[in-house]
Order: structure tokens, then sequence, then C-alpha cells
């Protein structure tokens, strides 16, 4: 199991915490997925068959790319 947690600064409001938590939730392989609106960071926790680089392309697709990985 890994955890990351990425800075998106895209996300803006709820509704954008709601539609990351949702898309990436649906990924298979991804476990937890807390988008935080003040912060605009997104902590995943997943396993195979989901990755990073999976994680990231989906959060592109729908327009809230990864501005950075931060440090846990
Ligand atoms: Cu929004």
């Amino acid at each position: 199991m890994t955890t990351v947690s990425y800075s998106v600064p895209t996300i803006h409001c709820e509704h954008c915490t709601h539609t990351v938590e949702m898309e990436v939730g649906e990924l298979q392989g991804v476990q937890v997925v807390k988008a935080d609106l003040d912060t605009k960071k997104v902590q995943i926790t997943f396993d195979a068959p989901a990755s990073e680089e999976k994680i990231k392309a989906l959060l592109a697709e729908i327009e809230y790319p990864v501005g950075g990985l931060i440090a846990l």
C-alpha cells in the first residue's frame, strides 16, 4: 500500500473536492482519497493495479492536473 499527497492547484470549491474524490476513488486499486479545499491537496492511498502514473493521468484528464508531490 502506498500513500501519496499531491498538490492540485485547480481545486477551488467543494464541487472540485467531490469530483476528485469520486473519480479517483473509482480507479481500481485506490483505497482512500481525501481532497482538501483549504490546502488544495489530495491524499491518496492505493495498491496495484493503481499507480502514480495512472492517478496523475486521470487527474489530468478530468482537468485537475497534479502540480507536485508533497512530502508526507
Ligand atoms: Cu470547484
